[in-house]
């Protein structure tokens, strides 16, 4: 089921309205004048498939957009991943990988519904999520304190946050939706209480900070994997805050004790060993937040993608 091992899909989204921090839509531009693009091509071969624009989506974006639920922004973001999950079943119903650059964590409803509709279609499975982080973004919008969507996008991909109306994500379909039986957190941290409910509710298999110091990430990975099992088409959710924020301060919502860029090159390693990775997101670099650090974390960030490539393996 690999996708062709040359070909790669990328889908730049300069998309901050997930969160309420100004910054994070000039991630995609500041990766790629960093040479992410040439790296791609020229260091691990892919021919990449861009369309040369870091989408912003501003004309599917409401003047009028009052909360509902709670939810800040709710038609900007709809709209957004609704948008977002087009371009990328495109990519992937094509056999292509897909590279999507955030943006907040909100734009994986958009990365990962896409991805998730396109498996289906093409090889009749359902795909498993890693999602590397910090936070589990798993709160409903009754759940959520700050009303910031992208601390919710698992609820709306797993079907625990649901909504009628069809500009507030009510376009999601069965087909763009996963199974909490295959989604795997690792790195977390800072979980809200009513996630942290969600999670024991479902069974949802998630490996902290706590077991990461205890087992170490060599094992942790082979367990994650291991849950996920064989032969299970992979969509990789990376969000840059589940690094320490020595590795990346440039990030809105860090949280100290995290993982080491060394142990965040790792599990992007581990995945693209297993040969099943079909998709990838990075997301929640912020170069506006802590200047002096983005750098490191623009490099951080590229040096995770690339990993995630196989271009670190032998
Ligand atoms: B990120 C938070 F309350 N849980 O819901 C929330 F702590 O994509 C944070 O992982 C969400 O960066 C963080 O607002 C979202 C908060
Ligand atoms: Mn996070
Ligand atoms: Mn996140
Ligand atoms: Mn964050």
């Amino acid at each position: 089921f690999l996708p062709r091992r040359d070909d790669l899909g990328l889908v730049a989204v300069g998309f901050s309205g997930g969160q309420c921090k100004a910054g994070v839509d000039a991630a995609p531009m500041a990766l790629i004048e960093s040479g992410l693009i040439d790296q791609l091509k020229n260091d691990l071969d892919f021919d990449v498939t861009y369309d040369g624009q870091v989408h912003s989506y501003s004309e599917m974006i409401p003047a009028d957009d009052p909360d509902h639920r709670g939810m800040k922004k709710p038609r900007a973001v709809s709209a957004v991943t609704k948008a977002l999950s087009e371009q990328v079943y495109e990519h992937a119903s094509k056999g292509r990988f897909v590279l999507t650059l955030g943006g907040d964590h909100s734009i994986a409803i958009g990365s990962i519904g896409g991805t998730a509709k396109a498996i289906r279609e093409r090889l009749g499975r359902e795909i498993a999520v890693i999602w590397v982080d910090a936070h589990a973004d798993i709160n409903t919008p009754e759940t959520s304190d700050s009303g910031n969507i992208h601390g919710m996008p698992v609820a709306f991909l797993a079907g625990l946050a649901k909504e009628e109306r069809e500009d507030i994500f009510g376009w999601i379909q069965d087909d763009q939706r996963i199974s909490t039986k295959k989604l795997v957190y690792i790195g977390l941290r800072d979980i809200d209480r009513g996630e942290k409910k969600i999670l024991k509710e479902n069974g949802i298999r998630a490996f902290s900070m706590h077991d990461i110091d205890r087992h170490g990430i060599g094992r942790v990975m082979d367990m994650a994997l291991g849950w996920i099992g064989t032969d299970t088409p992979i969509h990789l959710s990376f969000d840059i805050d589940a690094l320490d924020p020595q590795w990346a301060p440039s990030t809105g919502t860090a949280v100290r004790g995290g993982l080491t860029l060394r142990e965040g090159d790792f599990i992007a390693e581990c995945v693209a060993e297993t040969g099943s990775l079909v998709a990838l997101d990075l997301v929640e670099v912020n170069p506006a937040l802590d200047e002096e650090g983005a750098y490191e974390t623009i490099r951080a960030g590229c040096s995770i993608i690339r990993c995630a490539l196989g271009d670190t393996l032998l």
